[in-house]
Parts: structure tokens; sequence; C-alpha cells
């Protein structure tokens, strides 16, 4: 069974931070809305959702991916890289307490988990503006000794690793050449965005199939074409917010 942590939209979301996508006016309402058709998408695939009440001082704890990184084993709560978010973590890291035992990055240390993609016991991490040398470094020290290894990876010209590249089978990766060198990723099955849908690259992937916004028809069906089971989610008010939907919820395994 896999679990997914959310947390509904605050009502100040038209405050959040944006780098990479130009601010425009985003209705809550339909953001909320759009959200709850994300959680039963996760429902659908099989999660269990335990959704948190909306943080409203806080514009975007919706997007509580990037609050920590979860493994089988442990969960690292992050320092997220924007000081308008650090206050996220420690509504989040209560819940988590009762799935995992937790270890925290701590400054000058910084890390967004949207800068963190898991493969198996493989972490790559994006060097972004949100993730510096020292939150890589204390992630790595935080995770050898359940035998994972982190692999710092340049991203350039957006905001997250995951912006750029996600997982969406067990050997198949969904890949910006825009935004990530491809041949950071030479083992794997690639599949790449259309070069019309920029911001086609993140998927959230549930073992079975993945959940997909909506709004990249052509990449989707690149998806469908490599036998890759495509639930669509109508996102786009979160979108406004530069989230995608691997950012809108912590999954983790079920560990008895
Ligand atoms: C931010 O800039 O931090 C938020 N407005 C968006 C965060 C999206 N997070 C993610 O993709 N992991």
């Amino acid at each position: 069974m896999l679990i997914a942590i959310t947390r509904d939209v605050s009502s100040s979301l038209g405050g959040c931070e944006l780098s990479y996508v130009p601010r425009g006016a985003i209705d809550v309402t339909t953001a909320a809305a759009q959200h709850r058709g994300y959680q039963k998408a996760l429902e659908s695939l099989g999660c269990r959702v335990m959704a948190l009440p909306a943080e409203d001082a806080l514009p975007d704890a919706v997007f509580v991916e990037d609050v920590a990184v979860v493994l089988d084993e442990v969960a690292i709560l992050t320092r997220p890289g924007a000081e308008s978010r650090r206050a996220e973590v420690s509504s989040v890291a209560e819940v988590l307490a009762r799935h995992r035992p937790l270890r925290a990055l701590e400054a000058p240390g910084t890390l967004d988990g949207g800068d963190v993609l898991r493969v198996g016991r493989s972490l790559y991490v994006g060097q972004s503006a949100r993730s510096n040398a020292a939150g890589i470094a204390q992630l790595r020290d935080r995770v050898a000794e359940f035998g994972y290894e982190v692999h710092p990876v340049p991203i350039r010209g957006c905001l997250h690793l995951k912006s750029a590249v996600t997982q969406v089978a067990e050997d198949t990766l969904l890949v910006q050449p825009a935004w990530v060198d491809p041949a950071a990723f030479a083992g794997f099955r690639r599949i790449e965005v259309d070069p019309g849908e920029e911001h086609a690259a993140n998927a959230l992937w549930l073992g079975s199939g993945v959940v997909y916004p909506a709004c990249f028809p052509r990449t989707q069906r690149r998806l469908e074409d490599a036998g890759i089971a495509v639930t669509s989610v109508d996102v786009s008010e979160l979108q406004k917010a530069e989230g995608a939907v691997t950012c809108c919820s912590l999954v983790l395994r079920e560990v008895p």
C-alpha cells in the first residue's frame, strides 16, 4: 500500500514563489478543485491519501514534495532553498515521524525535494538555485548508511531537477533535453517531451501508471505509445504557481 501525504491549497497561493513562470492571477477556488481531482487520481492508482489542512499563511505549502525526501528506511527533512518555505517543514515532519525515522538538513545547506529523483538506490539531485552544494553533501551523508548513492546533476532553465526529468516506468525516464543533459541518464530508456510542450517532463509514477497533466497531449501520446498508462489531471492553476504533479504529494510505501 502507498500512502500519499498531501496538503490542501492555501488561500494565499497567489503570493507563491516564482522563478521561471511569469506571475498571473491564480483562481484559488479552481486550484483547490483541481487539487481534489489530483487526490482522487492518487486514490484511483492505489494510494491512501492523508490530506493535511491548508496552511493559509504559507502560499506554497501545497507543494509538500519539497520539504522531505522519503525513502523506505528514513525520511530526510529538507531545508528549502526559498526562505519563505522553511516554515512548511515542521507540520509534515509530525506526520512523517509516524512512518519513518527522521533526519534533518541544516544551515547552510539548502535542498528542495523537487530536486531529488530516486531511482532504486540512486538519488539524482539537481544543482539548482534551491539546492546548494552543502545541502547535497548533507543528503549524501544522511542516506549513505542505508545504501543510497547521491549523484549531483546540473540543470539549466528550470526550477528543479524533476521539472526536467522524472521516472515513468521501472526502466524509463521522461526527459526535457533543453533543461538537463540526457547523457546523465545514459543507462535508462528515455522518452523526450514533445518539443512544443516545454513543461511536460514532470509525471508522477505510482508503479501501475503515471498521474500526468492534461495539457500535454503530444507528450502523453508518447507515453502511451511506450505502453505507459496515463491518468490525466487538470492542474492548470497549480502550474501557474510553478507546481506540477510530483510536487503536490509525498508518496511513501507503507512499511510494516
Ligand atoms: C516554488 O517556487 O517553490 C513553488 N511556487 C513551486 C514549487 C514546486 N515544487 C516542485 O515542483 N517540487
